[in-house]
């Protein structure tokens, strides 16, 4: 893409609306612009951050087996009686009425609507276990829709959910969800630290929270320091529906969460003193990025969601559900991952590959080095960013940290001369000079 052909209203201000630097970066790196509180449009760049992570977590619930589907926003109020959650859900939910005066409203999550598709379609026990999720817009009408896209009142949002047999399936299908999110999240350059959490309006008995560690984050949290050390070893873990693979499972999650990790919902002080040594306790703030349930019968019995088991008899599927914020992670990876400058992209999620800096556009050495640079990045697949406007150099490079690009090269005659161009890390701010044809390979093209 060149940048003179591209629509980026980076701003040079920070917005005083926004208090977080995630929310500052995103109105000034050009990437969201609001339409009303807690309602966002999505610009090139965010849509391209976006799309990418939402491709990320697709990938990792596809390889846990899981199945995607596409939901409607727009639900009907029936079946939110049937559970019983249409009154209870209250003020957050939006309540639309259409021209035949039926009551419909904007899903702010998804349990009814699937355990309906589940009852039309599925019928024996053969078919499980089951897990469909789809990622799709949600609306909750909250309080306080705050620091941008973190908390908003329309996001989007990976929601999953599982249809077993029995509890002991149930457990399995959270596990294998557990292990995705684990490894989604390390994926997007991300150390999330499942704690146990409340189970509030989705309800049932066992919930976990993924929390990545950000002192602007809304929910307090105490957790051993071994989680600010431990990495995720999972990725050889299989999937299968063996017993080999659920107890290999099984054995992996207990083993990860054998540390103490709560929210302030659920935490214990006494445990907390007595299970971890002092000089590893830590009280801290974070960002919930994703939350997972188990909640049995809590949907299916008042829907009759049931299935033939094998001994002919009905049994109604116990179920969980899963969710990722999916908008909310840009804001989150920004909190985790920023400098003064701007925005550093983890590689999974950035929206260009590389960037290419024309020190002197109309320069015929500088803009055939670009174009070349640019065409060799182009067909190696990196996605190039070739900023070829008139702006000064000083104000080029702002624009690139500030939109966090992870790989820049600097073009300009006085370095073509010398033979040399300049790469820059992002993360590092390590600058090099190297030929054009060194840089190039080490980007890959
Ligand atoms: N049905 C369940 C799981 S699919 C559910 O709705 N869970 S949730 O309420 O915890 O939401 C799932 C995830 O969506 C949260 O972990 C959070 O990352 C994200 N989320 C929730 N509310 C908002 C919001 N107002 N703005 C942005 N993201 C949100």
């Amino acid at each position: 893409m060149r940048l003179s052909r591209y629509f980026l209203p980076v701003l040079k201000e920070t917005p005083g609306e926004a208090a977080i630097v995630s929310h500052q970066l995103m109105l000034r790196a050009g990437m969201i612009k609001q339409q009303s509180a807690g309602i966002y449009s999505w610009l090139p760049l965010g849509l391209k951050v976006l799309n990418k992570i939402a491709a990320v977590v697709r990938e990792e619930q596809d390889r846990s087996g899981a199945l995607e589907i596409l939901m409607p926003t727009v639900q009907g109020a029936d079946l939110w009686r049937e559970s019983s959650r249409y009154d209870a859900y209250g003020a957050e939910m939006l309540r639309i009425t259409d021209r035949h005066d039926r009551e419909l409203l904007f899903g702010p999550t998804a349990e009814e609507v699937v355990t309906d598709i589940f009852r039309t379609h599925v019928r024996s026990y053969r078919d499980l276990p089951l897990n469909l999720y789809n990622i799709q817009w949600k609306f909750r009408d909250e309080i306080r829709p705050r620091f941008g896209v973190m908390r908003g009142r329309e996001f989007l949002m990976k929601d999953a959910y599982s249809f077993d047999l029995d509890e002991a399936g149930a457990r399995d299908a959270y596990r294998k969800m557990f292990i995705a999110y684990l490894r989604t999240f390390q994926r997007l350059g991300l150390r999330a630290v499942p704690m146990r959490a409340d189970t509030g309006p989705i309800g049932g008995d066992l919930s976990h929270e993924f929390i990545i560690l950000a002192p602007t984050g809304e929910s307090g949290v105490f957790y051993d320091a071994a989680y600010e050390e431990t990495d995720w070893q999972g990725s050889a873990i299989s999937f299968d529906n063996t017993d080999e693979a659920r107890t290999g499972r099984e054995a992996a999650v207990n083993d990860f969460i054998k540390a103490y990790a709560a929210t302030d919902e659920m935490h214990d002080q006494a445990r907390f003193e007595a299970e971890v040594p002092a000089e590893r306790r830590r009280e801290g703030r974070g960002i919930e990025v994703g939350h997972i349930f188990f909640f049995g019968t809590k949907y299916s019995e008042p829907m009759g969601a049931k299935v033939t088991g094998p001994d002919g008899k009905d049994v109604k599927v116990q179920m969980g559900s899963y969710g990722i914020g999916v908008s909310r992670l840009v804001g989150g990876i920004i909190e985790a991952s920023h400098d003064d400058a701007g925005i550093i992209w983890p590689d999974a999620v950035a929206p260009f590959g590389v960037g290419i800096i024309n020190l002197k556009p109309g320069d015929a050495a500088a803009d055939a080095a670009c174009q070349q640079a640019y065409d060799a990045l182009d067909k190696a697949g990196r996605d190039p960013l070739y900023d070829d406007t008139s702006e000064r150099a000083g104000a080029k490079f702002a624009t690139m940290d500030l939109i966090g690009i992870p790989k820049q090269l600097i073009i300009g005659p006085r370095g073509l001369a010398a033979g040399v161009v300049e790469l820059k890390d992002r993360r590092s701010g390590e600058r090099r000079e190297l030929s054009l044809d060194a840089a190039l390979a080490e980007l890959g093209a």
